[in-house]
């Protein structure tokens, strides 16, 4: 399974909704001849590390294709950038991230470093991704999502939000 998360705090062009910046994004995957198999409902979450950045919107997505995690990876930059993200400093606020989670449990150490290398810590990832693939488990530790998530420190930061 390949598993992507999109976060976005800032609007986008035209008074876009980071929920419609994700939205967006969404499509440009399909559109490039991604197959999203599966996608979370929609989280709003607060920003780790906290401080003063509006609230995030996070999804998790499933994904079938035959690029691999290079490739795959840049053209998730490529869609980001043709969304308006502007890389600054890093956790600086912004109008999208995608980022490859988990490539059919590949552990590398080079880029693209797999498994993502904050994910086993962060709800507004482990959420997500429980929704759609609740019997994962981190491909180096082999601890599931559950158990992952009870420890994570911002697992009360993070809501539902209507579908
Ligand atoms: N992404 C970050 C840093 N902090 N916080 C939340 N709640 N959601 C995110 O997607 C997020 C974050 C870096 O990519
Ligand atoms: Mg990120
Ligand atoms: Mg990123």
């Amino acid at each position: 399974m390949i598993l992507i998360g999109l976060g976005a705090n800032l609007p986008g062009a035209n008074h876009a909704s980071p929920r419609d910046n994700i939205a967006a994004a969404l499509l440009e995957i399909e559109a490039a001849g991604i197959t999203v198999t599966g996608r979370s409902g929609w989280y709003a979450s607060a920003p780790v590390p906290a401080s003063d950045q509006p609230d995030y919107v996070n999804v998790v997505v499933a994904l079938e294709t035959d690029l691999a995690p290079g490739p795959l990876l840049m053209l998730l930059h490529d869609i980001e950038t043709r969304l308006g993200r502007a890389r600054t400093v890093r956790d600086a606020a912004r109008v999208i991230d995608i980022d490859l989670l988990d490539y059919d449990g590949q552990v590398e150490a080079e880029w693209p470093i797999l498994p993502h290398p904050r994910m086993a810590d962060r709800a507004f990832v482990l959420r997500p991704l429980q929704d759609i693939a609740p019997d994962w488990r981190h491909p180096v530790t082999g601890k599931g999502v559950a158990a992952l998530l009870a420890l994570a420190a911002d697992r009360d930061d993070v809501r539902v939000l209507a579908p």
